[in-house]
């Protein structure tokens, strides 16, 4: 008889509560849950086709073992591969240092509580540096001006939607992503809330995509929101738009910006962003008059060439405005654990605490840039990269210089991968290690739970038996330093100090802990209204929601930098206003006339969802999006072949004209251009867009995803095409 399980969703943020129908522990298939306090309901295709990822023939369920060249695997024994992999390890550590060895964690283990903490643990017990990721290519700037403005980034900010009056949003597509550094699977009502009660969502995008069609779109030439940004604070101090007392109260500095935003007319930015200067003023008077406004800005404005600073710059629009820990601006969200020295102690609210070997670029949020992975391992010198675990990543893919890191990846002593599938870049590993999807492990987001509009909070049970000999990934990597001679992979002092006496802490207990001990913890019984794991899972099994609108802490709690005040004026702020006044036009326009920016599609998540027949049907392929006017210019129409071409490398794919785009911008989905062991994902064909990208932004080390400056030529000339498409018995 099959069963019904409450548990939820963890491919993306909004985390859905969903109903898993289980047969002898196979997963059957997965529905939205109505009743779930938190989505209600709300759930996408990759949620419900995540049912054929769980079974898709195609997936690691053995341990292989590299025999031949890359791909080449043929299956071994657990036991064979730990040892083995121990072995290795232990010798590289031994011979050549703990800094030989490096980690490399991807996207999808970053939603397991339990590979969050056994990762940062298995870098402690491996005792080396270099922990790198794929932050570089999410979040890493937004972290980096955390940091510059606030003195930490143990905390994010989130926009108090709920609340706001005026939104501009910037390179963020909601309606597409479910919404980011943001949990709230209600996203869409609580957005169009803003205009049903008669307040203004404004979005920033080269492409008119489905949020701008839904809001007002202000069309934006690619990577040039900092401009646009200097000119909406141009407009908001010379029209007084601004709060004067909160700027006395809580910055430094503020008087210099009158000069320096006095260059920055809207019509003075004007050639450079595309966008009106009535346009400009429209929107910095919305957001000035509102009685509470936000400015929010995600994976589009964060990986460009001035990510940071433009990170940097919407917060001074939400701290002028007064805007910043007040309900409906931009608010340090209310948390049932403490977020904060749960990050600290696991080394993850750093920035720059750590500089990678070659060329000294920061780390943020405990990852360093997976753009410097490829030099770490090709520069010889102490420190040098031998060895790597890489855990559920793709970098290959969707990193940039792929086909460099590829080269750099067959160099390595030793390459292990922890992942579902042989992928692109893990087909160079020596081992494949399988691992179990988040329906067959237990879970409880508390590396999230500060990121909710509506703070909320729940467990879920393993709901499907893991198939073959998958296992977690913290099983392995605990098993890996255990054989090592190195105890376990600890991630807290506690765990050390009580393996000595015999006790090994489990993730589970772990979690209670912090849990229990936290805003929304039972203290061990002392607070009756507070919850335990167990608790939840026998009293609220599809979770809970704390608080429907969220409680902010005073502002002062939140800001941590010398003095408590925000340091407007910080070095590394006006020296990239410096390097953005002396930025000409941007590289090369004559050979590079065009910019790139990435487009992220509803039915693929990243790389990995892509063998999926229900998410990539047999018709669907990738196509870049590119302006009739600039189609005509190259020669192209709809659906033809063509050649883009950047600094870095040169890519081949089809066209589709469309006035979504900006002119001059062209769209190009990531994640695409499989070689690995996922058949139907491979047969989709494409090309990876990111082996295009090869520039690092100058604060945070993000690699520039969007504003890449391109050319696109026609693959077929003009005049070849339409012999082509004449048909055999056209009259002459
Ligand atoms: N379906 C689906 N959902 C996903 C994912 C997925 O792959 N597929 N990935 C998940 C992950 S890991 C993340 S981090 C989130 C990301 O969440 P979001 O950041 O909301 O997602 P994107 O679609 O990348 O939105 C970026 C937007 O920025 C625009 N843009 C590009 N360049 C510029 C620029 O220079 N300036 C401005 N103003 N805009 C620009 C793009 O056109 C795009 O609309 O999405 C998550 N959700
Ligand atoms: N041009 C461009 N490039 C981008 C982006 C963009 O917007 N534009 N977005 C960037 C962003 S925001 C992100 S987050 C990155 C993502 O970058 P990555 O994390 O490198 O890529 P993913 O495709 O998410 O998947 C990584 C691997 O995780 C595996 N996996 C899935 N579930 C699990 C699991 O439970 N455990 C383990 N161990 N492995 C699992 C998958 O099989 C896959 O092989 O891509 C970035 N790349
Ligand atoms: S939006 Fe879709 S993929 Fe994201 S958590 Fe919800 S169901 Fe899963
Ligand atoms: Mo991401």
């Amino acid at each position: 008889m099959p069963e019904e399980k409450l548990t939820f969703c963890r491919i993306c943020e909004p985390l859905c509560g969903m109903i898993a129908t289980v047969e002898n522990g196979k997963l059957l298939g997965l529905r939205p849950d109505k009743q779930d306090p938190h989505s209600k309901g709300f759930h996408c295709t990759k949620g419900v086709a995540m049912e054929q990822i769980v079974n898709d023939p195609d997936r690691l369920t053995v341990p292989m073992r590299r025999v031949g060249g890359p791909g080449e695997f043929e299956p071994t024994t657990w036991e064979q591969a730990l040892t083995d992999i121990a072995g290795r390890l232990g010798r590289l550590r031994a011979e050549r240092g703990p800094s030989s060895l490096a980690i490399h964690e991807g996207n999808p283990p970053y939603f397991s509580y339990s590979a969050v903490f056994w990762a940062k643990g298995f870098q402690k017990a491996l005792g080396t540096p270099w922990f790198y990721g794929i932050n570089s290519e999410d979040g890493a700037s937004r972290v980096a001006a955390y940091k510059i403005l606030y003195g930490h980034c143990a905390h994010m900010a989130i926009p108090d939607i709920r609340r706001t009056e005026a939104l501009l949003m910037l390179g963020a597509n909601p309606w597409v992503s479910k919404g980011s550094f943001l949990h709230d699977p209600r996203i869409r009502e609580h957005l169009t809330g803003i205009t049903e009660r008669g307040g203004r969502v404004f979005v920033v995008d080269p492409r008119r995509t489905q949020t701008a069609k839904t809001f007002e779109h202000v069309a934006i030439n690619a990577g040039t929101d900092a401009w646009f940004l200097l000119s909406v604070l141009h407009v908001l101090i010379g029209e007084g738009l601004y709060d004067q007392a909160f700027v006395d109260r809580w910055t430094s500095g503020f008087d210099q910006w009158r000069t320096h935003v006095a260059a920055f007319s809207p019509e003075a930015t004007q050639p450079r962003t595309g966008v009106a200067p009535e346009t400009v003023r429209e929107v910095a008077r919305a957001i000035g008059r509102a009685r509470a406004a936000v400015v929010y800005g995600r994976t589009g404005t964060c990986t460009t060439r001035f990510g940071t600073f433009t990170n940097v710059l919407q917060d001074f629009v939400n701290i002028i405005t007064g805007n910043l820990q007040r309900p409906g601006g931009w608010v340090w969200a209310w948390s049932p654990v403490e977020i904060g020295p749960m990050s600290e102690t696991m080394k993850l609210a750093t920035y720059g605490s750590v500089r990678t070997r070659v060329d000294g670029l920061p780390d943020s949020f405990g990852f360093l840039p997976s753009s410097a992975l490829a030099t770490e391992i090709l520069t010889p010198g102490e420190g040098q990269i031998r060895g790597m675990v890489m855990i559920g990543s793709n970098c290959v893919v969707t990193g940039p210089s792929g086909e460099r890191l590829i080269k750099a990846l067959g160099t390595l002593d030793t390459f292990v991968a922890i992942d579902l599938y042989m992928n692109e870049t893990n087909k160079y590993a020596d081992y494949l290690l399988p691992a179990t999807t988040m329906y067959e492990r237990e879970d409880i987001p508390l590396q999230f739970a500060n990121r909710y509009v509506r703070p909320s909070i729940r467990v879920t049970e393993a709901v499907a038996d893991a198939p073959g000999q998958c296992r977690q990934e913290w099983e392995i990597l605990d098993d890996i330093a255990a054989r090592m001679g190195l105890g376990g992979a600890y991630s807290y002092g506690i765990q050390r100090q009580l393996a000595k006496i015999g006790i090994r802490l489990r993730p589970r207990q772990l979690a209670d802990l912090i849990l229990r001990t936290g805003k929304g913890g039972d203290w061990f019984g002392l607070r009756r209204r507070g919850w335990s794991w167990r608790k939840l899972a026998e009293r609220a099994p599809r979770g809970v929601v704390f608080h429907e609108y969220l409680p902010l802490a005073p502002l002062r709690k939140m800001i941590k930098t010398e003095g408590k005040k925000i340091p407007m004026t910080d070095p590394r702020i006006l020296d990239e206003l410096e390097r953005l006044r002396s930025e000409n036009a941007g590289p090369s326009v004559e050979e590079f006339p065009l910019r790139m920016i990435g487009l992220r599609e509803m039915n693929s998540h990243n790389s990995w969802m892509h063998n999926s027949r229900r998410l990539m049907p047999d018709r669907r392929h990738q196509a870049f999006l590119i302006n009739p006017v600039d189609a005509a210019r190259a020669g192209l129409a709809d659906g033809d072949d063509a050649r883009i071409t950047s600094r870095a490398s040169s890519i081949q794919l089809v066209a589709a004209v469309s006035d979504e785009m900006i002119p001059g911008t062209i769209a190009v989905p990531h994640g695409w251009g499989h070689n690995g062991g996922w058949r139907r994902a491979n047969a989709a064909g494409g090309a990876t867009s990111n082996f295009l990208a090869d520039e690092v932004e100058a604060l945070s080390a993000s690699t520039v995803l969007n504003g890449i400056p391109v050319r696109v030529t026609a693959v077929v000339a003009r005049h070849d095409r339409l012999e082509r498409e004449a048909p055999a018995t056209a009259p002459a």
